[in-house]
């Protein structure tokens, strides 16, 4: 495949201080909004961060604020200004119009990149819907956007009788890939069906933990992975064989903090596999010094998908690449987050959380890997003994997994 390579444009990321947020949280934040610029394409050169009770409507920063930002648009060569919320139609025309770069926010990004993962026609499908849904409430604001698709000269903005004109456009397209994706849904929901009683297990966690690299492990398959927000976005299921026991596991979408509405909705096959699934491995990077907050946005998403009761295994991923601040003896400051070694967190997380069986693991080179498998034989035999009292047939222990414990009921 031939890409066209453009040369890199000039981003510049604008977020909020909001009461209640320390400010090395509120870096952690456009650090991830740097990242997702990165992904989309984009090379991020400078950060604006305003303290505010909330955002200004006209302008999201206050007035002050964004004139110095324009100031800085002007004197450096600036192509595109990120926000790291949604803005409204308003919002989006009112700071076009002040710093006179193009105006991206979080969600408009984040569809961006899932615009360029697309592989499938059913992901094509979710993505265009969405980004229908996002554009239709602010076409006065995006007018500069339609031109240039139409391949117009971009620089005046339609009539209000061509913004209807699109306005018609766009709810005709929503209504047609809505039934697309309608047919697609039931398909999927038969294929689902069709793959019988075996016990399902989901990847989930947030974008970047390293679920595909897992999924590979775990699976010996070749699944797209990579240092890049969103590398995937298609749902894979695969057959994966412990000892004797076969499950079927899925990889599929990362989750993310701010997760456009619309997109999840329009992701609703996908992400049907975490919701009918058995048993949820919760990956998590334990290198990344936001992971605790990336665990609570999971979690919530859980929530939200109604899976949130589901047996679940935690997975801290990355142990390779952790790293800690050792304190002096003599610095009397308080110990942060960042001053914990890895086995002092390990011992504080199995001290404070009983209810998921926990593992610490590399992917990448491979340590404790196969505490984990036995962890999966484990917590698999207990949902398939459940599910088929009578039938032990697959699943006699092989000799090397004779450490999980055995379950009542089973015959061996
Ligand atoms: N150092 C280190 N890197 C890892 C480990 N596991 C995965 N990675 C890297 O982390 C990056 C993301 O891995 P993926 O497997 O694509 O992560 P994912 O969770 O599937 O990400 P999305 O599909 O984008 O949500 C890749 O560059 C991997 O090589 C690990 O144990 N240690
Ligand atoms: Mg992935």
């Amino acid at each position: 495949m031939i890409e066209t390579t453009r040369s890199e444009e000039n981003a510049i990321l604008i977020g909020i201080n909001y009461p209640g947020q320390d400010e090395h949280e509120t870096e952690d934040f456009i650090d991830e909004l740097s990242f997702l610029t990165e992904t989309a394409g984009a090379r991020p050169v400078k950060r604006f961060i305003q303290k505010l009770r909330m955002p200004d409507p006209r302008t999201f920063v206050g007035s002050g604020k964004i004139t110095e930002i324009a100031r800085y648009v002007r004197e450096n060569d600036i192509d595109i200004a990120v926000f790291d919320d949604e803005l409204s139609a308003s919002q989006l025309r009112n700071i076009e119009k002040v710093l006179g770069c193009r105006i991206l926010d979080r969600t408009n990004l984040i569809l961006d990149i899932f615009a360029g993962r697309a592989r499938t026609s059913y992901a094509r499908t979710q993505v265009e819907l969405a980004q229908y849904q996002y554009l239709l409430p602010r076409l006065t604001g995006m007018w500069t956007h339609l031109e240039r698709q139409r391949g117009g000269i971009g620089l005046r903005g339609p009539g209000e009788t061509e913004i209807e004109t699109d306005r018609r456009i766009i709810r005709e397209k929503i209504a047609i890939l809505k039934d697309q994706l309608k047919k697609i849904d039931m398909q999927m929901a038969t294929q689902r069906k069709n793959r019988g009683k075996m016990v399902r297990v989901a990847l989930v966690g947030y974008t970047n933990v390293g679920k595909s690299t897992l999924m590979n492990l775990l699976s010996k398959s070749d699944i797209f992975a990579e240092n890049k927000l969103f590398a995937t976005l298609d749902t894979t299921v695969r057959k994966v064989v412990i000892g004797n026991l076969p499950f079927l596991l899925s990889d599929t979408v990362g989750f993310i903090r701010k997760l456009p509405v619309d997109l999840v909705k329009s992701f609703k096959s996908t992400l049907d596999e975490v919701r009918e699934s058995d048993l949820l491995v919760h990956v998590v990077d334990i290198s990344h010094p936001g992971f605790e907050e990336q665990m609570k946005i999971v979690n919530e998403t859980l929530v939200e998908l109604k899976s949130a009761d589901k047996p679940l295994i935690i997975v801290f991923n990355k142990i390779d690449a952790f790293t800690y601040i050792l304190k002096d003896e003599d610095d009397l400051t308080p110990i942060r987050k960042e001053n914990y070694s890895l086995a002092e967190l390990e011992k504080s997380w199995m001290a404070g959380n009983k209810h998921h069986p926990t593992v610490f693991i590399s992917a990448k080179t491979r340590e404790n890997v196969e505490e984990l498998q036995k962890l999966l034989y484990r917590e698999v035999k207990t949902i398939h003994v459940t599910r088929y009292p009578y039938n032990d047939f697959l699943f006699r222990d092989p000799p090397d997994l004779d450490n999980a414990p055995a379950t009542p009921g089973l015959r061996s």
